[in-house]
């Protein structure tokens, strides 16, 4: 794990930014688990500004110049459409990322470490399990919005920042490839977890193979749509803005709903050790799919919403590789905060994998229902 930079260094990196006032703190934000991101206070006289300074983790993103060049892309143009639609509090609905001195959107610390920086969007806060129908309901809307709000983005395609990312005939091969290597000497510990994963290998081409065959169209997607990625007003409880902008690239509309259903329609944390917790919850999942239709249903064409219920399925199995093949490989991907921090997740998602399957028939129902009325 990285050490926490001292104030000295976070304000030093901050230099690189034209930004008004003066440094007055620094300290770590957010629960991200790949880059690591500081909040920044600044004071201009008696007004306090604040930042969010990022450590961009090029092990993973490793064309940060790319990655930024998507994001202006896409904020340019949600900031273009709220313009146009004469929304007022513009700095509060999309990201506003602050131009580093040098020229571009980053700067190189020295240590070699790749930052970037954006206002932080006052009076708002992040979820990381979901609390209610309705949060359940506004968030899916937003990701819906996200997703419509970008289908004339102009300028040609995003770049593929991460290739293959929700590709899970591809997670599924390295899943395999972790387990043959066993690098970290831990596959014969987690066999049980190992067996869960093989019984289902059918399902993870399900998806690849029908946007292969063109039934599912590729479309612009977040690609972590994680409740915590979504800003909410504290006052109204509005789902205000969508943030962490890292992954959107072309994919499936799927992809996102999926994620949804695997982080918002299950009232325990991701990484939640009593298993006895970590299910789905059909009312929770009912909103979501409310929410997600409510905007989708203008786009999303019968194949899509026939494979709904899948994408949740899907895309929790996908993690659950992804979390059990890090832990197999020693732990190099995801921060942990404690040594069997991956196998807990793992553990987690393959457990919700077996709560949606258990329920799929009643979750099936509840689609033709609500896309009934949509
Ligand atoms: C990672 O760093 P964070 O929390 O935004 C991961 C997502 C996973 C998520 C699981 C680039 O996102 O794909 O779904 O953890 N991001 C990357 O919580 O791999
Ligand atoms: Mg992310």
């Amino acid at each position: 794990m990285r050490q926490e930079l001292t104030q000295n260094q976070l304000q030093e990196i901050a230099a690189a930014f034209d930004l008004p006032g003066e440094f007055s703190s620094g300290y770590p934000f957010g629960s991200g688990h790949i880059n690591d991101t500081y909040r920044l206070d600044y004071l201009q006289g008696s007004n306090r500004r604040c930042y969010v300074l990022q450590r961009i983790n090029t092990a993973i993103f490793r064309h940060p110049g790319q990655l930024m060049e998507n994001i202006l892309r896409v904020t340019g143009h949600q900031r273009r459409k709220l313009e146009a639609a004469g929304v007022t509090d513009l700095e509060r609905r999309v990201l506003n990322f602050e131009p580093a001195r040098g020229g571009g959107y980053t700067t190189t610390a020295p240590d070699g470490g790749c930052w970037r920086l954006c206002q932080l969007v006052e009076r708002t806060h992040t979820c990381d399990v979901i609390e209610s129908v309705d949060q359940a309901f506004l968030t899916a809307a937003a990701f819906a919005g996200f997703q419509a709000g970008l289908v004339d983005l102009p300028g040609g395609r995003l770049h593929e920042i991460i290739p293959n990312f929700h590709n899970t005939t591809s997670r599924f091969a390295d899943f395999m490839q972790a387990v043959a290597e066993n690098r970290a000497g831990r596959a014969a510990a987690v066999a049980a977890e190992i067996e869960f994963a093989l019984a289902r290998r059918d399902l993870a081409p399900v998806l690849v193979n029908l946007m292969q065959q063109g039934r599912i169209p590729e479309r612009i997607t977040h690609n972590d749509t994680k409740l915590n990625n979504i800003l909410l007003d504290d006052a109204s409880g509005e789902a205000l803005c969508v943030i962490d902008l890292d992954t959107v690239m072309p994919g499936s509309a799927l992809y996102d709903f999926g994620d949804m259903v695997r982080s918002s329609s299950c009232t325990a944390a991701e990484d939640e050790a009593d298993l006895a917790r970590v299910r789905i919850d059909l009312e929770m999942f009912a909103a979501l799919l409310r929410g997600y239709l409510s905007v989708g249903r203008n786009f999303l064409n019968p194949v899509e919403i026939d494979h709904l219920v899948l994408s949740g399925k899907l895309i929790t199995f996908e993690q659950g590789i992804r979390f059990l093949g890090d832990y197999i490989n020693g732990d190099t991907y995801y921060k942990i905060q404690y040594p069997e921090h991956n196998l807990v997740r793992a553990r987690n998602q393959f457990t919700l994998v077996a709560s949606i399957e258990e329920h799929e028939a009643e979750m099936t129902v509840l689609v033709r229902e609500i896309v009934d009325t949509a």
